[in-house]
C-alpha cells in the first residue's frame, strides 16, 4: 500500500473566480478555518492547514470540471447545477445567494394561468429546468435560449416571456415584466463527484465545519440578569443546547443566565424575557457552534 500517496491525497474544490457566489464561497471556507491565501488572478491556491485545494473557476464550468473529475467538490448555485445535468450529487446546502427561477410576462399581459404558455416563445439561458417544468405541467412552448440578458427579449420582441433569476425582483419591474410562476428555488451549494473513500472523508469533515459554521451564524450567545423566581420560566423560553448556565449575582435574590438563541425568533424572545424581568441583556455572535 502506498501510504505516501494515501498521505498527500487533496481535495480539488471550486469555486467562482468572480461573480455572485465567490465572497460568500470564500468567506465559508475561511470561516471553516482553512488558510486560503487569497489570489483573485490566480487559477488555483492551496490551503496551508487543510488537504484541500481551491480552483478558481467560472460558475457554468464547475459542473463539466466535476464530472470530469479535474475537480474533487465545488461550490455553485444549485440553478447551474440542475440545469448542467452532470454528475455530482449534493452534499450540503449553503444557505446563502438564496434566489428563484421564475417565468415572467410583460406586465400588461392578461396572465390566466400556466395554459397562457402554451405556442408561446419562452426566453431563457435554462432551456433544460423550463423544458422539464413545462413537460411536468404539460405546458407546450418554444424555448429560445440566449445567455445573458434575458430580460430584455420580451421588449425586443425575442419572445412572449421569459424564464430567469430572480431576488428582490426590481429587474423584471424595470424592464416591465411581471413574476407569474416559480420554477423552482435556488441557493449556493456544495456538490461533489465520485470521490475515494480518503477524499470523501476529508469532504465529510469540511462538511461537519460548515455545519458548525452555519449553526453558529443561526444563534446568538445570550446573557442576562433575573430574579431567582423567574429562572424557571426563562429556562423554558431559552433553554439552549442542553440547559442554560446560572450563575448567582453578588445581588442576593438574583442570577446570571447565559444560553443561546435562535436569530428567527430572537426579537420574539426577547420581549418574553423581559416581561418576566430579565435585565441587562447582552446578544454576541457565536463564532462556531457543535451540538
Ligand atoms: O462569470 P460567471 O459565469 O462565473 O458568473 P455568472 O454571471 O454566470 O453568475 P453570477 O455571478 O451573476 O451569479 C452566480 C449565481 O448567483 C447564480 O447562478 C445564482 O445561483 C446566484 N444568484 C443569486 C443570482 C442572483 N441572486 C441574481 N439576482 N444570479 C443572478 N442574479 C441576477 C439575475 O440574472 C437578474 O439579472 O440578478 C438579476 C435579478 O435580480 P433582482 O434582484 O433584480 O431580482
Ligand atoms: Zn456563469
Amino acid at each position: 500500500m502506498n501510504t505516501h500517496k494515501q498521505m498527500s491525497e487533496v481535495v480539488r474544490i471550486a469555486i467562482q473566480k468572480s461573480g455572485r457566489l465567490q465572497e460568500g464561497s470564500l468567506k465559508l471556507l475561511k470561516d471553516c478555518g482553512l488558510n486560503i491565501s487569497n489570489g483573485k488572478d490566480q487559477l488555483k491556491t492551496q490551503v496551508s492547514n487543510f488537504p484541500v485545494e481551491v480552483l478558481f473557476l467560472r460558475d457554468d464550468d464547475i459542473p463539466q470540471y466535476i464530472e470530469d473529475g479535474v475537480a474533487d467538490a465545488g461550490i455553485i448555485g444549485e440553478n447551474v447545477f440542475t440545469e448542467k445535468q452532470k454528475n455530482g450529487v449534493i452534499m450540503k446546502r449553503l444557505d446563502f445567494a438564496k434566489c428563484r427561477l421564475a417565468l415572467a410576462v410583460p406586465r400588461t399581459t392578461n396572465y390566466t394561468g400556466l395554459a397562457w404558455f402554451n405556442g408561446k416563445n419562452i426566453a431563457t439561458s435554462y432551456p433544460n429546468i423550463v423544458g422539464n417544468y413545462l413537460k411536468m405541467k404539460n405546458i407546450t412552448a418554444g424555448i429560445h435560449e440566449i445567455s445573458g440578458s434575458v430580460e430584455i427579449a420580451p421588449g425586443i420582441g425575442l419572445a412572449d416571456a421569459i424564464c430567469d433569476i430572480v431576488s428582490t425582483g426590481s429587474t423584471l419591474l424595470s424592464n416591465g415584466l411581471k413574476e407569474v410562476e416559480l420554477v423552482m428555488q435556488s441557493e449556493a451549494v456544495l456538490i461533489a463527484g465520485d470521490l475515494s473513500m480518503q477524499k470523501k472523508k476529508i469532504l465529510e469533515k469540511l462538511v461537519f465545519r460548515i455545519e458548525a459554521v452555519q449553526q453558529a451564524r443561526n444563534n446568538k450567545y445570550i446573557l442576562l440578569n433575573c430574579p431567582n423566581e423567574a429562572i424557571e420560566s426563562i429556562t423554558q423560553i431559552i433553554p439552549g443546547m442542553k440547559s442554560p448556565t446560572i450563575l448567582p449575582l453578588g445581588k442576593p435574590g438574583w442570577s446570571s443566565l447565559h444560553s443561546v438563541v435562535n436569530e428567527n425568533d430572537f426579537w420574539e424572545k426577547i420581549d418574553q424575557l423581559k416581561q418576566l424581568g430579565a435585565e441587562g441583556i447582552l446578544v454576541v455572535p457565536i463564532e462556531k457552534m457543535i451540538k
